[in-house]
């Protein structure tokens, strides 16, 4: 199992309000290299199967709405120590937790709308790689 890399996602939230630009700035600045990148839309489906782990829980309907209300933008990330490293720089769930200068304390509105996604382990960042980008020449 690889431990370099890692998948993101950039929410519907980042889009819309134009923080694309800056939030990739961030990612690549901390050592990051993008090994893919779309842009993208999740169907009700899509979402409801990649975040499948989440089903019983309350706010399920609720992520399923948010995460399909727009573009995404996903990516495959490479960097020495890529899944521990990149939840590092992205922050808490919850922005109010979350350590200054991390992204989500910047670019997040709140727990449910928290800018982006970052995998939380090896074998996750591999399974929501192949989610996003199965057949490509990368794997
Ligand atoms: P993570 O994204 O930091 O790994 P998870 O607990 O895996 O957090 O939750 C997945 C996503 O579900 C979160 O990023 C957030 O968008 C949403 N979420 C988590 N907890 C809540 C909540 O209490 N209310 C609304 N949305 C939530
Ligand atoms: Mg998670």
């Amino acid at each position: 199992m690889r431990t370099d890399r890692t998948f993101t996602m950039l929410k519907p939230d980042s889009v819309e309000k134009g923080n694309v630009g800056p939030i990739l700035e961030k990612i690549t600045s901390a050592g990051f290299r993008i090994a893919a990148m779309k842009l993208t839309q999740m169907t009700v489906a899509d979402a409801q199967a990649f975040y499948a782990i989440h089903k019983e829980r309350p706010f399920f309907g609720e992520l399923v709405q948010y995460m399909t209300r727009g573009p995404i933008v996903a990516a495959i990330l490479e960097k020495e120590n890529a899944v521990e490293d990149f939840r590092t720089l992205i922050g808490a769930t919850n922005p109010e937790e979350a350590a200054e200068g991390t992204i989500r304390k910047l670019y997040a509105a709140s727990i449910g709308e928290n800018a982006v996604h970052g995998s939380d382990s090896d074998e996750n960042a591999e399974i929501e790689s192949q989610f996003h980008f199965a057949g490509r020449e990368i794997f």
